[in-house]
């Protein structure tokens, strides 16, 4: 595969317990558990990806950080957002609360990377039959913030996929003309990179 020479940082946030830890190992390793283990500090993986381009099949990279929920871990969260270009919504379909704190999720965010970032909202455990939230609401709230969302499953790996090519596409898509390559992109990673050791 040749290299990608677009790289992303995209962040997965969302309530604890709503799959964002199993969505990053689904897309990373194609695996699921129904193990639940809270997720220590960040965690992040990166994988190279086609995407459709407005001007052809394009490789992009995305660097995808998961980072856990609990508020002892506020200290890192700066580090975390830092050179973010997109943002993974995620809740959990039948857990109302989990939709109800997208709102917080979005502001903690977007106060950290210092602007507005493409978005895509994901409804997770479609396969579950309890759902707790309507379509059309979520409907509502993806137009509301101006981003797409996507029904998923990650235990069934239903359109886990397609969450990390739609933000790829979105990013590819909305790039700043004058960037000819990724190299300010990788420079910025890097530097994280060393924040992070
Ligand atoms: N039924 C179902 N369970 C899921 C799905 N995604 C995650 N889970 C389970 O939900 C729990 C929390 O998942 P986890 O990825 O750790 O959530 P996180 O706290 O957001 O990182 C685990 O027990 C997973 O097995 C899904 O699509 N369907
Ligand atoms: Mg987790």
């Amino acid at each position: 595969m040749t290299e990608a020479a677009f790289i992303y940082k995209i962040c997965v946030i969302g309530n604890g317990g709503v799959g964002k830890t199993s969505a990053v190992k689904r897309y990373s390793q194609d695996v699921f558990s129904e193990d639940y283990q809270v997720t220590v500090g960040v965690q992040h993986s990166s994988q190279t990806i086609e995407i459709d381009g407005e001007d052809g099949p394009m490789k992009v990279k995305t660097i995808v950080w998961d980072l856990g929920g609990q508020d002892k871990f506020k200290f890192v969260r700066p580090m975390f957002y830092r050179a973010a270009r997109g943002l993974v919504l995620m809740f959990d379909i039948t857990d109302k609360k989990s939709f109800e704190d997208l709102p917080k999720w979005i502001k903690e965010a977007e106060s950290n990377i210092g602007q507005s970032v493409p978005i895509i909202l994901v409804a997770n455990k479609i396969d579950l039959d309890n759902h707790a939230i309507e379509i059309h609401e979520i409907e509502r709230y993806a137009d509301f913030i101006g981003a797409q969302y996507i029904l998923a499953s990650v235990k069934t790996g239903e359109n886990v996929d397609n969450v990390f090519k739609k933000i790829g596409e979105a990013l590819y898509n909305n790039r700043e003309p004058n960037v000819q390559n990724g190299t300010e992109n990788v420079t910025s990673m890097s530097t994280v990179g060393r924040a992070s050791i």
